[in-house]
């Protein structure tokens, strides 16, 4: 009788720590066993030459959210999911957003309605505080923080957004109270709005004028300006889509002040720059994001600040705007200004391939990886043990990665609803070959398998996450 309802034989397994050979043993969707020579399981899988991963929890995503300015999201929990498992992703973190005006407890009950009996993989949300109102900050996060939606993105900029720096306080003051994680999206929105009239002004307002009217200035000071802001209210925050050098060195500098402040970083500030936005006719609009891509020497800072720690979140930001739409990029047509121009590039799928690409480039090790990838988001986040590593008791949510296949993007052979992806034509060494979601196979050889709606709702504990200690590195 077999003793393991599957057992993943000769594999190297891989955490934020370690790497070892074992066989692990799942029984009833957990991790039961880890060891040499386990005992039959009903199914058995040869992991022969194959890198036994956690899942990879991407801690950043929009999905079905809805906008003031009418653009639509491509993907919803139905194909936003199926292509996270494609790329080997087990858990996701998308927003529920509040409107203006709107009850925070409605908001997330809406979302719960786009969710409902659709994702493949397992899920759990982010609230978005646009309005702080006593009610909100005095009743309902309070009631929600305790329901388990644990952590919060707060925005610098985006007018329907925006809150300013005393709103700032008093939800980063809130956080402190209850024990939550707020998350910043950090640019200096009147900077911004300035230096978009100038340069609508002077009739420049391209897709490539997008960076220029986000120059690293604006991220640097309002990074430093939310790093003050949680320093003077005693309370962790985390930087969102942190895209450079200035930005990074702040961040440094409040890590090596014993500052609680720790930060997440994107495919697209590794992988895209400037001169992208800058290609023939509206072709730059694909790679429009906010922050913008920078330079290659920007690029480097990332990698830098990803090696040495400085980083705990790898995201995908994966915002699903098709381009060849009235609903997506072309929002206003194609001579639009880049001021009207949907903000965001999809990525959920290829996330963790192109960062695993680091490693065969020797750019990062396997657990600084595993850790950006999986471990610490679910820390940060209070999934962890249940999901982000490789441990008896986890859920047994595996990616199997062939660290040798060198393989090319292409749009077409992803499963997002998104007509386009950023990094067409890179070639990159690594792939995921099968992702398990709690001992189900939920995609093969990049292929999704399984029914979506088997996901859950995963409720967030309080983070504790362990202090940062960043150091930067040169190669
Ligand atoms: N920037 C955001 O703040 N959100 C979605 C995508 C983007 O580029
Ligand atoms: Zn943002
Ligand atoms: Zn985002």
């Amino acid at each position: 009788m077999a003793q393991f309802d599957l057992v993943i034989r000769n594999g190297t397994v891989a955490t934020a720590s370690d790497r070892f050979q074992a066989d692990v043993g799942i029984s009833g969707g957990c991790i039961a066993a880890l060891g040499r020579g386990l005992g039959a399981g009903g199914e058995e899988i040869d992991a022969s030459g194959r890198l036994v991963l956690p899942g990879g929890v991407d801690a950043h995503c929009h999905l079905d959210q809805p906008s003031s300015d009418g653009s639509v999201c491509a993907d919803g929990f139905t194909s936003g999911s199926v292509s996270a498992a494609a790329g080997g992703t087990t858990t996701i973190i998308p927003f529920a957003l509040q409107m203006r005006g709107q009850s925070l407890a409605a908001a997330v009950r809406d979302y719960h309605r786009r969710a409902e009996g659709k994702s493949l993989i397992d899920y759990a949300f982010h609230l978005i505080i646009s309005d702080p109102t006593p009610q909100v900050l005095g009743q309902e996060l309070p009631t929600l923080i305790e329901q388990g939606y644990t952590s919060f993105k707060i925005y610098m900029t985006y007018d329907d957004m925006k809150l300013n720096d005393r709103q700032i306080l008093e939800v980063l003051a809130l956080a402190r109270r209850e024990g939550a994680m707020v998350m910043i999206h950090a640019e200096n929105s009147d900077v911004i709005g300035w230096l978009t009239d100038q340069l609508e002004q002077a009739g420049l307002t391209t897709p490539y004028h997008h960076a220029v009217s986000r120059p690293m200035p604006v991220e640097r000071e309002a990074t430093h300006r939310a790093i003050t802001l949680s320093e003077i209210v005693d309370v962790p925050v985390l930087i969102v889509h942190v895209s450079g050098r200035e930005a990074v060195e702040q961040i440094h500098t409040a890590q090596g002040r014993g500052l609680r402040v720790y930060a997440e970083t994107c495919p697209q500030y590794l992988y895209l720059s400037e001169e992208d936005l800058k290609k023939p006719g509206f072709e730059g609009a694909k790679c429009i994001c906010s922050p913008p891509p920078r330079d290659p020497a920007n690029q480097e800072a990332i990698w830098s600040g990803l090696r040495g720690g400085i980083f705990q979140v790898f995201s995908s930001d994966h915002a699903p705007f098709r381009f060849a739409d009235p609903a997506g990029k072309q929002l206003r047509g194609t001579d639009a200004s880049f001021r009207y121009i949907p903000n965001g590039v999809p990525g959920l799928e290829t996330r963790l391939a192109l960062l695993f690409n680091g490693i065969s480039e020797g750019r990062i090790d396997l657990a600084t990886f595993v850790a950006v990838t999986a471990t610490r988001p679910a820390q940060i986040y209070g999934l962890y043990p249940r999901k982000g590593s490789i441990m008896v008791g986890a859920d047994a949510d595996i990616t199997l990665w062939d660290p040798q296949a060198k393989w090319t993007i292409r749009n077409d052979e992803l499963h997002h609803e998104v007509d386009y992806t950023p990094y067409e034509g890179i070639t990159v060494t690594g792939r995921p070959v099968l992702t398990l979601s709690r001992g189900e196979v939920v995609s093969r050889d990049g292929e999704p398998v399984g029914r979506a709606g088997r996901g859950e709702f995963l409720p967030c504990e309080r983070p504790t996450p362990a202090r940062p200690q960043g150091q930067v590195t040169t190669p």
